[in-house]
């Protein structure tokens, strides 16, 4: 739902001598234009010096009672009623601005304020806590991303759409072959639109997260959404070349392919490593391979470059459209792990990475955001239009699908970078992770850490040293006290999850966020702190102090679960392999965006689970705000 920011009005406690409040008063009150100025707000004073007096001002008036009197004199000064309310003294009016000090000087009249455009806040950015987070700025500075590069790696962007301030798209390259930037697939915009557009259309109903952040457009997907592998290593290679040049700290991947090789061999997943090991977070989607063309929910069928350890891999949840949190859940379709990518030994036998992932998750279950003109996706799903506006560069669509999700991610990022520009991006994920919150009725594998909290992720970052990069095993993380471990959002309060995911167990405890960790310095695999010694999990003494812990649901290498503790679901899923994906499913070297899945399975099969997908989990979702001012 669209939370409405209204600026509260100062209520001046001005009683007229005499006159008992809420008593009727008369209409012929004395007028008294000089003491009114004092009950004009600040704001409206200001408008009114620089306006004709014939010109027509929208205020709204606030009574010490009965309206009667209020209403008649509006209506003698020329002055037309736009609102009125039933369980406020308040009614909104239009009139000309030389009669409104003649109104405040009214002995009923207790103030008056100017009808000021609402500013709206999108839907994203409440539910994800990062309306709040806004204000974390140092000095008074706002966290919008501002001058933090995120590069969106996908199907390119539609670049003049009023979503992106031109200023702020720094770089658009091309590694397809087609010779071109923009977007006629249509998934890169909405992506990009997702995590830095601005507020321009319908008032700010879909800000994205980190409005002011750089935006990096690097195109690898085709017109057709397809790409290959060699094409997105070489787009990640050049963000990592002309990081100094824009800034670039953030990469968003929304594309993958079925997992078959381990991460230790895949080679996209040793792209993303390097990008981490240069100081980029990269954030990747987990694929929407959640559950087959039957429904059945599936694990183990989280993509490439997904199964890589150093990302941040983002699973999808479904807000239904409300900013409070307690009705979230994890979508049908976002890919569960444990990831399934394999080595195969000298005697033939598969050795499975079966790790831990998603690593979190965020909203991704139809989000309305940007359109590239006459896109593929939206001529193939026509229904997919949000019916926003008819200008081409106003134009909205809803797409679904752990794609959407991870811009979220991948927006949160650049916040938390912008309030603290020191932190790795192991401490990135780590502060992402140990501040989300885990929904309820769903498992590790399902969800990982838990969901987005960008309110917790911001704060805790502020708290953050900025000299971690001199800091050893144990020393202390923060600046001040430890944090209240709790967010309060849309008037619901949680607790963070205060954990994090590790190849495969989750540890916790207060010392991940006062001391020091190993696992979180620049050159080091965030999930290597667990060591799995000859079928015992321990932790790594260089790694994570000793007041850390582990939990008691574990997945053991082999993929067998240790114990079903309360993090993870019963380990009956992973022992039955009808439940796991193969690993062979796609064709090698093949990349789609996830919302365009290919597979062995027949071409028809796949079509419908991608196009399903995209269209998300058909429940409650984000409420289509119409934009009312498509002249510009
Ligand atoms: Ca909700």
């Amino acid at each position: 739902m669209i939370k409405r920011l209204v600026v509260a009005t100062l209520m001046v406690a001005q009683y007229v001598v005499g006159v008992p409040f809420g008593r009727n008063l008369l209409p012929d009150a004395v007028a008294q234009p000089h003491a009114g100025r004092q009950k004009l707000s600040s704001v409206l004073r200001d408008r009114l010096d620089d306006r004709e007096p014939q010109e027509r001002v929208r205020v709204i008036i606030q009574s010490a009672g009965a309206m009667a009197g209020i209403l008649a004199a509006v209506k003698d000064l020329g002055g037309v009623v736009r609102r009125d309310y039933e369980n406020l003294n308040h009614i909104a009016v239009d009139i000309p601005a030389e009669a409104v000090g003649t109104l405040a000087g009214r002995s009923d009249v207790n103030f008056v304020s100017e009808d000021r455009p609402i500013q709206v806040t999108g839907h994203l950015e409440t539910t994800t806590g990062a309306e709040l987070a806004r204000t974390y700025g140092p000095d008074s500075s706002t966290i919008d991303g501002a001058g933090i590069g995120i590069a969106v790696i996908d199907s390119g962007i539609f670049t003049n759409h009023h979503a992106f301030s031109a200023a702020r798209v720094v770089a658009s390259v091309d590694f397809t072959g087609e010779g071109r930037t923009d977007d006629p697939y249509g998934h890169g915009t909405h992506v990009a639109s997702i995590a830095v557009g601005n507020r321009h259309v319908a008032g700010g109903a879909y800000t994205g997260i980190a409005p002011r952040a750089r935006l990096i457009n690097v195109r690898v997907l085709d017109s057709q959404g397809r790409g290959t592998t060699s094409n997105a290593i070489a787009g990640i290679d050049w963000c990592i070349s002309q990081k100094a040049a824009y800034n670039i700290r953030v990469l968003n991947l929304s594309f993958g392919a079925v997992a078959v090789d381990s991460y230790a061999n895949d080679p996209l997943c040793q792209a993303v490593r390097r990008a981490v090991d240069a100081g980029l977070v990269v954030c990747v989607a987990a694929g929407n391979l959640g559950k087959d063309e039957a429904g059945n929910k599936l694990y183990g069928a989280i993509h490439s470059p997904g199964i890589e350890p150093a990302a941040i891999t983002v699973g999808a949840a479904n807000t239904l459209g409300t900013d409070s949190r307690l009705d979230d859940v994890i979508t049908t379709y976002s890919s569960r792990g444990p990831t399934r990518g394999f080595v195969t030994d000298s005697e033939g036998v598969d050795h499975y990475d079966n790790i831990i992932k998603p690593d979190l998750v965020a909203p991704g279950n139809r989000i309305i955001d940007a359109v590239s003109p006459n896109n593929r996706l939206l001529a193939t799903t026509p229904a997919l239009d949000a019916n926003v506006s008819p200008l081409a560069k106003h134009k909205m669509m809803y797409m679904s699908g752990t794609s959407m999700a991870t811009p979220v991610v991948a927006g949160a990022a650049a916040l938390l970078l912008q309030r603290n520009p020191r932190l790795t991006p192991n401490l990135v994920k780590a502060i992402l992770e140990y501040t989300a919150q885990p929904l309820e009725g769903f498992n590790t594998l399902e969800q990982g850490a838990g969901e987005l909290n960008i309110e917790g992720a911001v704060r805790l970052a502020g708290l953050i040293r900025t000299d971690v990069k001199r800091l050893t095993l144990g020393a202390p993380l923060l600046t001040g006290p430890v944090p209240v471990e709790s967010t309060t959002i849309a008037d619901v309060n949680f607790v963070w999850g205060g954990g994090l995911i590790q190849k495969w167990n989750f540890i916790y405890g207060n010392e991940l966020i006062t001391k020091y960790q190993g696992i979180y310095g620049a050159g080091t695999i965030f999930s290597n702190g667990v060591l799995l010694t000859s079928g015992t999990l321990m932790t790594n003494g260089t790694l994570l102090t000793s007041g850390t812990l582990l939990s008691t649901g574990t997945i053991m290498s082999n993929g067998t679960i240790l114990s079903a503790g309360t993090l993870l679901a019963s380990g009956t899923m992973l022992a039955s392999g009808t439940l796991l994906v193969s690993g062979t499913i796609l064709a090698d070297g093949t990349l789609y965006s996830d919302s365009y899945l290919a597979s062995a399975m027949s071409k028809p099969t796949a079509d419908a689970i991608a196009l399903a997908a995209l269209a998300g989990d058909y429940t409650a979702g984000m409420v289509p705000v119409i934009d009312a001012n498509p002249g510009h």
